[in-house]
C-alpha cells in the first residue's frame, strides 16, 4: 500500500512539474509582469519573402535588435528571407496555425483573408506617399488591423512595400494601349488580376517565390513591383521594360500570431508592438531614400525606362475605373467610402 501512495505521489509530482514546463511559445502563459517574462525563453520565427538586401529585411533586423535588447534576450528573433518560410500567404496560413510568429505580407495577398485591405489595391488611390502615410494612420487604417484579429492574427503595424511599377520583357509601355496581350503576373488578389485584363493585358495571379522562374522561362513576360524590388532581387536580369506606371501604392503589414502574442505578458507585448512600429518607421525611411536611386540603377543595369504622361494616366484611370465599381462591394462598400474620405482629407 504504501509503495502505492509513494508511486502516485511521484507520479503527480512529474505531472505538475511538466504542466508548469509546457511550450516556451505556448498560449496563454502568465509569466510575471517584467519583459524578461516567466525565465522561459520564446522564440519569434520571422520570415519574408524579399531577399536579405531589401529594406524590409533590414527592418526585420531592427525589430529583432530591439525586442531582444528590450526583453534581455527572453524573446529570441530568428529572421529568414527570400521565402526560405514560403510565400505570403503560407507563411500567414503558418500564423494562424501556430507553426510561425511573425510575416510581413503585402495586403493584396492578405485580402484572401480579410477582405477588406483589397481597398489598398484600388488602382490610382493614393497620389502620393504623404497621403498614403496620413490615410494608413488614420482610424479607418488602423481599424482594418483590428478586423485581422478575427483571423488569428495581430497586425502590428504598417510598413512599406510602396508603390508599383511595370516592367517586362517585350515592348515600352507608354500607353493602356502598349498593355494589350502582355502575360503580367499580378499578386494572388482579384482586384489586381480585373485591374489588368480592363487595361487589356493578359494577367496570371502567382506567389512572389515563383516570379524570376517565371520571367526567366517566359511563362510570363511582366511584372509589377517598387523599383528596389526590381533592382534588388535582380529583375534586370530578365526584363528589358521599365515604366513609372505607379499604379498601385502597396503597404505591407507586420503580422503576429495571435496566438504567441496573447502568450505574452503586458511588458512583453508593449516591447513587440513599439518595437514593429519604431522598426517599421526605420524601413520606411530605407525604402524612400532607396526607391528613386535604384531607378537610375536598373537603367545602368541596361533596363529602357518610359516615362508615363499625365495624359496616358489619366487614360489607364478611366479603363479601370469599372473594375473599381465592380469591386466597391466585395472590399466593403463603408470601407472604401471612408478610405476615399481620408485621401480627400489628406490631399487637402
Ligand atoms: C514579397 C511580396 C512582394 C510583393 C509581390 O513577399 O508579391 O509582388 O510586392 O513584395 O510581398
Amino acid at each position: 500500500m504504501k509503495k502505492l501512495l509513494t508511486l502516485l505521489a511521484a507520479s503527480l509530482m512529474i505531472f505538475v512539474l511538466a504542466a508548469c514546463g509546457g511550450d516556451s511559445n505556448s498560449s496563454g502563459a502568465e509569466g510575471n509582469e517584467s519583459a524578461s517574462g516567466d525565465g522561459e525563453t520564446k522564440t519569434i520565427r520571422a520570415g519574408i519573402g524579399l531577399n536579405d538586401q531589401h529594406p524590409q529585411y533590414k527592418g526585420l533586423l531592427k525589430f529583432k535588435e530591439i525586442v531582444e535588447e528590450k526583453t534581455d534576450g527572453a524573446i529570441k528573433v530568428e529572421t529568414y528571407h527570400s521565402g526560405q518560410l514560403g510565400d505570403d500567404r503560407t507563411m500567414t496560413e503558418a500564423l494562424q496555425l501556430g507553426t510561425q510568429e511573425v510575416t510581413i505580407p503585402s495586403t493584396a495577398p492578405l485580402a484572401n483573408f480579410v477582405p477588406e485591405f483589397s481597398v489598398f489595391d484600388i488602382p490610382f488611390l493614393f497620389p502620393n506617399e504623404e497621403v498614403a502615410d496620413e490615410v494608413l494612420a488614420s482610424d479607418v487604417g488602423q481599424g482594418l488591423l483590428e478586423k485581422l484579429e478575427s483571423q488569428n492574427l495581430v497586425g502590428l503595424a504598417y510598413w512599406e512595400n510602396g508603390f508599383r511599377d511595370l516592367t517586362n520583357s517585350k515592348r515600352a509601355v507608354a500607353t493602356a494601349e502598349d498593355f494589350k496581350g502582355l502575360k503580367i503576373r499580378t499578386m494572388e488578389n482579384d482586384l489586381h488580376l480585373e485591374a489588368f485584363k480592363a487595361l487589356g493585358a493578359n494577367p496570371t495571379p502567382m506567389a512572389f517565390t515563383e516570379l524570376f522562374t517565371a520571367m526567366q522561362q517566359g511563362t510570363v513576360d511582366g511584372q509589377e513591383n517598387p523599383y528596389a524590388t526590381i533592382y534588388l532581387q535582380k529583375f534586370y536580369e530578365v526584363q528589358d521594360h521599365v515604366s513609372n506606371t505607379h499604379h498601385i501604392y502597396s503597404p505591407f503589414v507586420f503580422l503576429m500570431s495571435k496566438e504567441f502574442f496573447d502568450g505574452l505578458n503586458e511588458d512583453q507585448q508593449k516591447i513587440v508592438t513599439d518595437a514593429a512600429k519604431e522598426a517599421g518607421k526605420h524601413q520606411i525611411k530605407l525604402n524612400r531614400e532607396a526607391n528613386e536611386k535604384y531607378l537610375k540603377s536598373l537603367q545602368e543595369e541596361g533596363m529602357t525606362y518610359t516615362e508615363i504622361t499625365p495624359e496616358a494616366r489619366e487614360e489607364m484611370v478611366k479603363k479601370v475605373q469599372p473594375v473599381i465599381e465592380d469591386f466597391k462591394d466585395d472590399i466593403g462598400a463603408e470601407t472604401v467610402d471612408k478610405v476615399y474620405k481620408a485621401v480627400e482629407e489628406a490631399t487637402k
